[in-house]
């Protein structure tokens, strides 16, 4: 496979407490109640919610939901996993069409949004999240087809996140940065699969993997690389209007999937890595439903 570079796409300096590495998995203090898989069953009770506990003592900040609104272009980033007027709104400012939005850490404090064209095949990030921002764009990724998904993470560690590109036809899988062209197939032959990226495991290494909408099933690779999944959660959420994402959603350990339906505007978070998983469900207001909203997620920056 031949790449055209698309260059560092400067998201600079970026902190430690990344949405898509470096997040480490909070052991379970000596003593404390645990379930028969031995996560910690304790926790405050001003959780997310009350069905879900969180997992340590003593959470960081968590990954939230946000959204883009094809039909308004328009962000919507919310404050908490929870319904509510989004925190943040504010219009893209493009009128481009089919623009695949995405979350990347900033410099700074906290992820920004962007967008992945595929009609130009470039990335563009915002320098802030309001409306009017600096953008930056990155070359052009010659290799990638028309109808190619992007994904972020972190490939080499570096804590500045990284394009990948998804080929749902063929199941290729591009990373066109850092290196410019590591490149693999990934995950079997299914129909319209949407890539999606995190640190799974908590060990600082980002992983991949895949929402497959006819099964509605998740596979997770521990590493961004090619051959056979890890895992492979089963979820119960399947069909082309489910879109997946990923994050922290407690703040409490590894990025852990979430998949969002459009047509019922619902979003489920998943509690753990794992077939059979619990999740927590927000179910949004009834103007969302059957709407052009794709979901991100993010610590999200706020404007200055
Ligand atoms: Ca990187
Ligand atoms: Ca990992």
């Amino acid at each position: 496979m031949t790449v055209v570079g698309v260059g560092v796409i400067a998201f600079a300096t970026l902190e430690a407490c990344s949405s898509f590495s470096g997040t480490s998995t909070p052991e379970p203090e000596a003593g404390a109640p645990t379930d028969a898989a031995g996560n910690p069953t304790d926790g405050p009770a001003d959780g997310p919610s009350e069905a879900s506990p969180l997992r340590c003592k003593s959470p960081g900040s968590p990954t939230t939901i946000g959204f883009y609104d094809e039909e308004k272009k328009r962000f919507e980033l919310f404050s908490k996993n929870a319904v509510e007027d989004p925190a943040l709104a504010f219009n893209s400012g493009t009128t481009e069409m089919n623009l695949q939005p995405i979350a990347a850490h900033a410099t700074g404090q906290g992820d920004i949004v962007g967008w992945y064209s595929q009609a130009t095949r470039r990335l563009t990030t915002l320098a802030q999240n309001k409306m009017n921002a600096t953008t930056k764009t990155s070359a052009v990724v010659g290799s990638a087809g028309p109808l190619w998904r992007p994904f972020i993470g972190d490939w080499n560690k570096d804590g500045a996140s990284d394009l990948g590109l998804f080929d749902p036809a063929t199941r290729d899988v591009l990373l066109p940065e850092p290196d410019a062209g590591a490149s693999f197939a990934f995950g079997g032959t299914v129909f319209d699969a949407r890539p999606l990226a995190g640190d799974w495991n908590g060990d600082g290494q980002d992983g991949i993997g895949l929402f497959l909408p006819n099964e509605g099933a998740i596979i997770l690779k521990q590493v961004a690389a090619g051959g056979a999944e890890d895992l492979k959660i089963q979820t119960n959420h399947k069909g082309l209007s489910v879109w997946p994402m990923a994050g922290d959603w407690d703040g409490c350990g590894p990025v852990r999937p979430g998949l969002y339906d459009s047509v019922s505007a619902t979003v489920y978070l998943l509690r753990e890595n794992k077939d059979g998983t619990a999740e927590d469900v927000i179910k949004l207001p009834s103007s969302y439903e059957g709407s052009a909203r794709r979901p991100i997620a993010g610590r999200w920056q706020p404007p200055p």
